[in-house]
């Protein structure tokens, strides 16, 4: 994460305004955002706001506009003295009003160590994932519920034992998933909890489920302990719906003892535009970090629902760069099939969580095949194999690739 100089907050921004206003707009958000008003303070009034008052650190011409308008990057410096440690209070002062005021979009954010620290940051991060799942050297694979609404909790239980049963290391609910109508969180968890038992004692390795945690705001943090003492292996959270400071709650929490696996649902809709917003590296990977997620789930470069692979890497980069923080397990989704498995690694090293549903679910022999071919495909490429090798000795990892293809590397 980058890190700012001591006592500010650096934001910059893309915007578009004319060229003769860019100074005045630069002094206009620095002031506005933090002090409020300035030349019509007295002297001495505004001495004793100086350490309040935001600066202007930068303004750079990137394109000529017609019309005398330009597209420009400023760079505007926040004391930290202003904020609290809390994605809420760094969100309000550099981006609350700003975000409506026309073409203007957040597109990197640097914060002080001090200020840093002051964040709980993942509880068990990349190096405590792993501990849990007993896996070390290869990527994790997560298998996605799909099909879990309307169905009843043995339904749903059959479900789970066919995923736990290809030697997947996480399983977690779908993201959509929060009627309560067939099961409650609470009794998928007690039931999963005994098949994932038994799929331990045949494989001699743990399988963990991620249960969506869901409900009313203010009964999350009794239920996500409820679920964390029932045996939960980790929760999931939709971040961007319930907000940040939810995750920051939780994660601070040191009854809650298990990992927090962050979903993007509706992060798009304020990434999504090239000229409004707020850069995806920042809301999926610095905000999910200081907030304190373990994983961090986002749309690989070459799946379904995809993120241009410059900004998927400046994402994970924020998710790992030291910064005092344990570093957040990525886990690029949406359309993974075992074939895309040394592209990820290529692109993001063994420290990832391969995720998916529906290569898993819509394998040709079934969930527990569609398992087992991303296990045998991450073993082959964290020991140096080819998959075409690899799909010599597993049926299923064949199966896998004869459907959805593959790349070399
Ligand atoms: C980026 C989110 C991906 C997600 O939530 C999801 O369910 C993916 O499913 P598949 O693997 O694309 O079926």
């Amino acid at each position: 994460m980058a890190v700012a100089r001591p006592g500010y907050v650096v934001a910059k921004y893309v915007l578009e305004d004319q060229a003769a206003q860019l100074s005045k707009r630069a002094e206009g958000i620095a002031v506005g955002l933090t002090v409020g008003s300035w030349t019509d303070l007295p002297a001495a009034k505004q001495e004793s706001m100086k350490p309040y008052r935001g600066v202007v650190e930068g303004i750079e011409v990137i394109d000529e506009l017609p019309e005398g308008r330009v597209r420009a990057e400023i760079t505007i410096g926040y004391p930290t003295v202003n904020l609290t440690p809390s994605i809420p209070a760094v969100l309000t002062t550099v981006f609350g009003k700003l975000s409506m005021d026309g073409v203007i979009r957040l597109v990197d954010l640097r914060l002080p160590a001090e200020f840093i620290a002051a964040f709980p940051g993942p509880k068990f991060g990349v190096a405590g994932v792993r501990e849990r799942v007993r896996v070390q050297g290869r990527p994790l694979v997560m298998s996605i519920f799909k099909s879990c609404i309307g169905q009843s909790l043995d339904e749903l239980a059959a479900h789970f034992a066919e995923q736990a049963e290809g030697g997947v290391d996480l399983i977690k609910d779908d993201e959509i998933f929060f009627s309560e109508q067939h099961a409650t969180p609470e009794q998928r968890v007690a039931r999963f909890r005994d098949i994932a038992s038994r799929v331990e004692q045949q494989t001699g390795k743990p399988v963990l489920y991620a249960v969506n945690l869901t409900g009313r705001t203010f009964e999350l943090r009794d239920r996500a302990k409820r679920l964390a003492d029932l045996g939960a292996g980790a929760l999931l959270l939709n971040v961007v719906a319930y907000g940040y400071d939810v995750l920051q709650e939780l994660a601070s929490d040191p009854d809650i003892h298990i990992p927090i696996i962050a979903h993007p649902a509706v992060a798009g809709a304020l990434y999504g535009s090239a000229t409004h917003g707020i850069s995806s590296h920042i809301l999926l990977g610095q905000f999910l970090r200081l907030a304190g997620a373990d994983i961090a789930i986002y749309p690989s470069p070459y799946g379904s629902v995809t993120l241009a692979a410059k900004e998927g890497a400046a994402l994970v980069e924020s998710l790992r760069q030291p910064n005092g923080l344990k570093p957040v397990l990525p886990a690029p989704s949406a359309g993974i099939h075992p074939g895309l498995v040394p592209r990820l690694v290529r692109d993001f090293g063994l420290d990832i969580i391969v995720n998916a549903g529906g290569a898993i679910h819509g394998h040709p022999q079934g969930a527990t095949a569609g398992g087992k071919a991303f296990v045998d495909a991450v073993h082959a490429v964290a020991t140096g194999h080819s998959l075409k090798v690899a799909a010599e000795g597993s049926e299923a990892l064949r199966l896998a690739l004869d459907k959805w293809g593959y790349s070399a590397s």
